[in-house]
């Protein structure tokens, strides 16, 4: 097992360990307060448009690849509320769609499996760009056995332990600290793993969250917690519930690298996700804010009064997908009709999932309380 080490307790901490500074606070722990405050902050932006595949070391065969896997997750979920309208999925569903750079940019820069993600709710576009099957994740949804909860989870509990995927959580901001507890448990058994524990700008006023990020920052883990900004908690814009909407600043108060990205930019994010699961294998924990839209209500019954049809046109100039298919036609990687092509066969896909879906069988009534805390041999009570 592996020695876990701290932050060094000393009153002088190590310029280099350190990702952020302030002169004033150590001063000022030595009883000498300065005149004026002096903070350095370690911090890196990702604009969109500013990376290339190249830049990300991907293939163009690679970039095809992250090109089917986003129009697989809005395809999916375009589907998917569609059986919702027919009463095929029942409970909540909250859709993903525009935010499909973020799932997929990451995916494409860690090693999946080794690594860990954890995230909340809205979770099926991070379950698809993991790699798990579209038949699964569909039939979760469904209720059926075919599924990847084995049909107990929902639309909100997508988990892949071959994939590394923790969940979908219903909870706003809980699942944070569990994250940065699967990033300890990396750093403890030396797996050379790191966790990524994505949550809403919602969940940023969570208790929870800054326990989780302070304790990260303390143990030194690898981790990297995102807030996946995409402007509101359910109806309540981030200008309405936030002092500070500038969340990547909230780095600075755990003394860790922080990052702002454009996540409408899939190469920003495979940039961002490169470099900080870099400095996460070296045990340097970071923070980062990647900020997104989402096209479609919270869930399915949002009259969405708190934006206006202005303002969501808008957005979709920035549609992530629209964005790649220009920089592959640009880039000369693939022609319009080879574009169809993988179009038409993810639907292909995502239609033989609903058939999956429909055939699986629902759980047995005997499995009820399987994989429920009162089991006879739970490890903790046995
Ligand atoms: C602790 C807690 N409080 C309230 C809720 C109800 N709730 C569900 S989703 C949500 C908004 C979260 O918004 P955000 O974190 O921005 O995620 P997004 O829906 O935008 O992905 C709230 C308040 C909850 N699930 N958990
Ligand atoms: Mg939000």
């Amino acid at each position: 097992m592996a020695k876990l080490t701290r932050k060094p307790a000393t009153k002088k901490a190590p310029a280099k360990k350190r990702a952020t500074k302030s002169q004033a606070d150590s001063d000022a722990q030595g009883g000498v307060i300065p005149d004026k405050l002096s903070l350095t902050v370690d911090f890196a932006t990702y604009p969109a448009g500013k990376y290339s595949h190249t830049d990300c070391d991907l293939s163009e065969d690679q970039v095809l690849g992250m090109y089917r896997n986003m129009l697989l997750q809005r395809r999916f979920e375009e589907r998917a509320a569609q059986m919702y309208g027919k009463q095929k999925i029942a409970g909540f569903l909250h859709l993903y769609i525009g935010q499909e750079a973020i799932s997929t940019g990451t995916a494409t820069a860690i090693n999946i499996g080794q690594d860990s993600v954890i995230t909340a709710y809205r979770d099926h576009g991070h379950g698809l760009a993991l790699g798990m099957s579209p038949n699964e994740g569909m039939a979760e949804m469904f209720g059926k056995v075919g599924g990847c909860s084995r049909g107990k989870g929902g639309s909100m509990h997508f988990f892949s332990k071959e994939k590394g995927l923790f969940g979908g959580h219903g909870i706003v901001g809980a699942h944070v600290p569990v994250g940065v507890g699967i990033a300890f448990g990396h750093k403890y058994k030396e797996s050379g793993g790191v966790a990524i524990a994505f949550y809403g700008d919602g969940a940023v006023g969570q208790g929870a969250i800054h326990e989780a990020a302070n304790l990260m920052s303390v143990y030194e883990l690898p981790a990297i917690l995102v807030v996946e900004n995409n402007q509101y908690a359910m109806g309540t814009s981030i200008h309405r519930a936030f002092g500070q909407t500038e969340f990547s600043h909230h780095s600075v108060a755990y003394d860790v690298k922080g990052a702002v990205v454009d996540g409408m930019d899939v190469f920003a994010v495979c940039k961002a996700m490169q470099d900080h699961v870099a400095l996460a294998r070296e045990n340097k924990p970071t923070m980062m804010e990647i900020r997104t839209y989402r096209y479609r209500g919270h869930s399915m019954s949002d009259p969405q009064k708190y934006r206006t049809k202005e303002e969501l046109e808008s957005k979709k100039n920035e549609d992530p997908i629209i964005r790649l298919k220009a920089y592959i036609l640009e880039n000369k990687i693939t022609n319009d009709d080879a574009l169809d092509a993988i179009d038409d066969d993810v639907k292909k896909e995502v239609m033989a999932s609903v058939e999956f879906a429909e055939n699986s069988p629902a759980p047995e009534l005997s499995e009820i309380y399987d994989n429920v805390y009162d089991e006879a041999d739970y490890p903790y009570l046995s």
